[in-house]
């Protein structure tokens, strides 16, 4: 990890493709003084029903190319009533059947909860891996509702809200959601690991 210009700001790279996904790093990365350098690498995403585990793996692939401290992130939608699904298959569900087949698959269910998780995995050439969470509850609307945001994000209502993720602003989801949650917890350690004198992680 390496100071920036101003003494305050950390550069830290980013291995995604996920365009939508890259939008909100950066934009949490502005609020937390750190600068998220997206690269694309190609990677094989491994069948898991843990998403750390597939993050793990994406992260040990990208070692093999990067040198510098770096993160990746899986997350996946995971809906109670269908048992978790799509959970860690929701990139792949999303391109197949998308936002109005989960709805199809959702018609006449009355429990709407499901939670959004993110598992960041952070590579660093001296302290190895590490692994950081977060979610969000909320429920499934009954219709696609906005037009921001990526993915699901149409159809999720984080808990104690009424608009779906779509309708919101990228400053606001980026205030409620599960990668916020993720990159935070991960940016408190590096800070903590930065001035406990860990000069190298
Ligand atoms: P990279 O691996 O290149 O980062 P990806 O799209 O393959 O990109 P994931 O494996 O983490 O990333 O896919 C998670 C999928 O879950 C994603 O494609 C969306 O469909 C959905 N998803 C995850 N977080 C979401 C969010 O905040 N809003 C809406 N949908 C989300």
């Amino acid at each position: 990890m390496r100071r920036g210009e101003c003494g305050e700001v950390f550069k830290i790279f980013l291995v995604s493709r996920n365009e939508g996904k890259i939008k909100e790093f950066r934009g949490l990365g502005v609020s937390e003084c750190v600068d998220v350098i997206p690269v694309s690498l190609d990677k094989v995403e491994i069948q898991s029903d843990d998403l750390a585990l597939i993050a793990l793996y994406s992260a040990v692939q990208a070692s093999l190319y990067l040198r510098d401290v770096f993160f990746v992130e899986d997350a996946g939608l995971y809906i109670t009533s269908l048992k978790g699904f799509p959970g860690p298959y929701s990139s792949y569900v999303y391109k197949t059947i998308g936002v109005e087949g989960v709805l199809k698959l959702m018609s006449g269910v009355d429990d709407r909860s499901a939670s959004f998780e993110s598992v960041i995995v952070l590579h660093c050439p001296r302290q190895g891996f590490k692994v950081f969470k977060g979610s969000v509850r909320g429920t499934i609307s009954f219709e696609a509702r906005g037009s921001g945001g990526f993915g699901f994000d149409p159809i999720f209502i984080p808990e104690g809200h009424t608009k779906t993720f779509a309708e919101m602003d990228l400053e606001t989801k980026n205030t409620l959601s599960h990668r916020a949650r993720a990159f935070r917890a991960m940016v408190d350690w590096l800070r903590t690991a930065y001035k406990s004198q860990v000069q190298e992680i």
